[in-house]
């Protein structure tokens, strides 16, 4: 690295000049930044195309539709692919870990950095040159098989699934070493005196993530290297017309989704539990029965995937166990949801933007974890199962926490990223939009998944009109409301007043440094003399 010039800035940003030195750079902070540019752009895309998909679906009988947009069911198939596949590869899955775990965690504990800084910025590029793999399909032949690659007609149709299946395979590479950083990090580079027992709960949940990370992706990477061999080569394993078995895809696809639903979700549950700890000025209830839940949620989620295959033809007891063991999971989630809630109890609760993104999460989570229970019930899901009520289910799950929580996180860590405040009344009212334009777009979705709408399909009957036509007009609330808080953070990295240390009153150790941080995080290593969250 060029440390050689004696024209250093004194923080992170200003320590080195020029798109050069970013592309090269080691340190977390700088790679966060690069995660968030990315994965901005990846939301931007996929946001466009979730418009498109609900303009379409805006009326029945799609050929006079006033927003028959995508003209036939060929094309929005390949637009839900794209959407589907970017969110959650490009965009869920990366969001909170890379953007503000490598921001974060080594702050959080008192490190200079990750452990092996230049694996992490190498994970940068793999995410990169997979998202471009991915998205050069869209040049070439777009594939139209849903996110979730489902043989049969994977193998079967024409389009480039294999090169979108190589891109998921080195964006998965991608997700493999950020989780093995951080445990080494977690293990290797606490500050003295920062026991495990004292690293704040955003930690504890990116080091349980990690460990998923670390278990599950090699699954998917395996399986869908196998579906390239199988479309290339023909060897037989999940085509049945070659001897292969189309259900075995599923199994090997689940054993991986399902934990990633997890990877998706637990970083979101440590922002929160910053958030609320924050802003209830109060020692966060029940922190080791937090921390430990995470590795709880981490362990049943290994055990659960056949709970989105119980119409797949899997045996009956298959099917009764599954059920069983999906229920397991709300057990320690349910925790986590007590101990959030005992901490806002005569907490004295403040309203900052993140605190309403870090309440919405709870309310909107709320909502989604027990549809997910609803669905873990064998016989209901026999109904539910590919209906709308599932998008409703995973898009409050999704977007209700894990985006909920980026955002809020993003908030609440802004003045530190980038030593500037930005104007609270809008972001509060960027809050407002994208909560109730969430509920308006999704909630109906509940609704039609019970009147038995399916999803996947580009038309629908006229019973289903109304609630489709208010789902669509919430998509645009919510279009409003991240308009909205793309002009807060445009507006305060330009003129936003200078962010004072510690604008929120936090007790962790990031707001102990400079904002923005100096390059090596703190001036002098922290000695840590007591838990993460000492108010009074
Ligand atoms: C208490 C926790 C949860 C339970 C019990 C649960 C249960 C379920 C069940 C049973 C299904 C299958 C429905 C079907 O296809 O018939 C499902 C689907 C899904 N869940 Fe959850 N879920 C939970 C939390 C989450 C979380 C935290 C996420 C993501 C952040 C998530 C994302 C998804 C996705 C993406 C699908 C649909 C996959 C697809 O078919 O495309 N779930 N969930
Ligand atoms: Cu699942």
């Amino acid at each position: 690295m060029a440390t050689k010039s004696a024209h250093h800035g004194d923080n992170y940003i200003n320590f080195e000049k020029g798109l050069w030195s970013w592309l090269t750079t080691v340190d977390h902070k700088r790679i966060g930044l690069m995660y968030m540019a990315t994965v901005m752009f990846f939301f931007l895309i996929g946001g466009i195309m979730a418009l498109l998909l609900r303009l379409e679906l805006f009326a029945p009988n799609a050929a006079a539709n006033v927003g028959n947009v995508l003209k036939n069911g060929d094309v929005y198939n390949q637009v839900l692919t794209y959407h589907g596949a970017i969110m959650v590869f490009m965009v869920i899955v990366p969001g909170i870990p890379a953007i503000l775990g490598n921001f974060f965690l080594p702050l959080h504990i008192g490190a200079k950095d990750v452990a092996f800084p230049k694996i992490n910025l190498a994970s940068w590029y793999c995410f990169m040159a997979g998202a471009a793999l991915a998205i050069a399909t869209f040049f070439f032949k777009k594939i139209d098989t849903g996110w979730t690659f489902y043989t049969p007609y994977s193998i079967r149709t024409g389009t480039a699934t294999v090169l979108m299946v190589l891109g998921a395979f080195v964006m998965g590479m991608s997700s493999v070493l950020t989780g093995l950083n951080f445990i080494v990090t977690v293990h290797k580079l606490r500050a003295p005196g920062m026991t495990m027992h004292r690293m704040p709960l955003f930690v504890w949940a990116l080091y349980s993530t990690a460990i998923l990370q670390l278990l599950a992706t090699p699954v998917l990477a395996i399986t869908l290297l196998l579906l390239a061999a199988e479309k290339l080569f023909g060897v037989g394993i999940f085509d049945p017309a070659l001897g292969g078995d189309p259900v075995l895809f599923q199994h090997f696809f689940w054993f991986y989704s399902h934990p990633a639903v997890y990877i998706m979700i637990i970083p979101a549950m440590g922002v929160v539990s910053e958030l609320i700890t924050t802003f209830s000025k109060k020692v966060i209830f029940g922190y080791t029965a937090i921390a430990y839940s995470s590795l709880g949620i981490a362990a049943v989620s290994f055990f659960v995937w056949g709970h989105h295959m119980f119409v797949s033809g899997q045996s009956a007891t298959a099917g009764i166990i599954f059920s069983f063991l999906t229920m397991l999971v709300g057990v320690p989630t349910a925790i986590k949801m007590f101990n959030w809630v005992a901490t806002l109890y005569k907490g004295s609760v403040s309203f900052d933007s993140p605190m309403l993104f870090a309440l919405g999460f709870l309310f909107l989570f709320a909502i989604g974890g027990v549809t997910g229970i609803m669905l873990a019930v064998l016989p209901i899901d026999v109904h539910f199962h590919d209906t709308y009520f599932v998008v409703a289910h995973f898009h409050y799950v999704m977007v209700g926490g894990t985006l909920m929580a980026l955002m809020g996180g993003f908030y609440y860590w802004f003045p530190k990223m980038f030593g500037k405040m930005f104007n609270e009344s809008i972001a509060r009212l960027s809050f407002v939009f994208i909560f109730i334009g969430f509920n308006v777009t999704f909630f109906p979705q509940f609704i039609l998944g019970a009147m038995g709408m399916p999803r996947r399909y580009f038309d629908y009957i006229p019973a289903y009109e109304n609630l489709n036509k208010i789902s669509t007009i919430g998509s645009w609330l919510i279009l409003t409301g991240f308009l909205m808080g793309l002009w807060v953070i445009v507006q305060g990295l330009r003129n936003g007043p200078k962010a004072p240390l510690n604008p929120w009153g936090s007790k962790t150790l990031e707001w102990q440094t400079a904002s923005p941080p100096p390059h090596d995080n703190f001036a002098v290593e922290p000695i840590v003399t007591a838990g993460p969250y000492e108010y009074r």
